[in-house]
């Protein structure tokens, strides 16, 4: 049976916009599991309380239902382990867990002062009011304030990535000459912002930015394919 995952969206169903949920899409590409999407925003939170969660993704697979896109990660290579690694074994495993708090504390909050302007323009009336109310009691200023000194802030977002450019110098992949899930974690944040903001984040000359092209590309352009900016 196919499995099924709650994605985040705003007006355009076509316009999947989360970083988590990119994650968890890269991951089932991975495995060559095929997924149906179901569109979701921010305000329908009944529809994932009965799998005791408020945020996306939520992976259902048969009768299991599992949240967290960690969780998600580890269901998917412990219940599919015939399928095409994630982590590359227990020692693979126990780095992502350290890429994926790198992922969520330097990678995802770094970025979301330099978009969060753009995703309220891609959310509906209700999204809008309930993404705005909870992001700035969050900041403490305006969404526009926030996203204000981007073009500086920028700067500080890329220093922050040089452990991952050094990586990237000696190879083509996080997970070493393929990606793994180490390159889904850091490649969501990039989708995340590639679908709602036309803001630049790496300069061409980045090998970030040859190595955001190769996942683009991957799967068939899964990435690539899905609406978003250039960049
Ligand atoms: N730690 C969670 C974070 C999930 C998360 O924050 N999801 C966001 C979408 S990007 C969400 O559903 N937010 C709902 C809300 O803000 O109300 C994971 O890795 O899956």
């Amino acid at each position: 049976m196919t499995l099924k995952l709650y994605e985040l969206v705003g007006t355009d169903a076509a316009r999947p916009f989360s970083p988590f949920c990119w994650r968890i899409r890269m991951a089932l590409a991975h495995k060559g599991l095929d997924v149906e999407t179901i569109p979701w925003r921010f305000t329908q939170k009944s529809e994932i309380a009965p799998f005791d969660s408020d945020k996306v993704p939520v992976l259902l697979d048969r009768d299991t239902s599992v949240c967290d896109s960690w969780a998600i990660a580890e269901y998917l290579e412990d219940t599919y382990p015939d399928r095409p690694s994630l982590f590359g074994g227990a020692g693979g495993r126990a780095m992502a867990r350290m890429i994926n708090s790198w992922g969520d504390v330097t990678l995802v909050a770094g970025l979301a002062p330099l978009i969060v302007a753009d995703i309220v323009t891609k959310l509906g009336p209700e999204d809008a009011a309930y993404f705005r109310a909870s992001r700035e009691a969050r900041f403490g200023k305006t969404l526009e304030q926030v996203s204000a000194d981007r073009d500086r802030a920028v700067e500080g977002f890329r220093k922050s990535l040089l452990p991952m450019r050094l990586t990237l110098k000696a190879q083509p992949f996080l997970g070493g000459a393929a990606p793994n899930y180490a390159d889904y974690i850091a490649f969501g944040g990039f989708q995340w912002a590639r679908a709602v903001s036309p803001f630049a984040l790496l300069t061409p000359d980045d090998p970030i930015y040859a190595w955001r092209d190769r996942l683009l590309d991957s799967f068939g352009g899964l990435a690539r394919h899905s609406k978003g900016y250039p960049v």
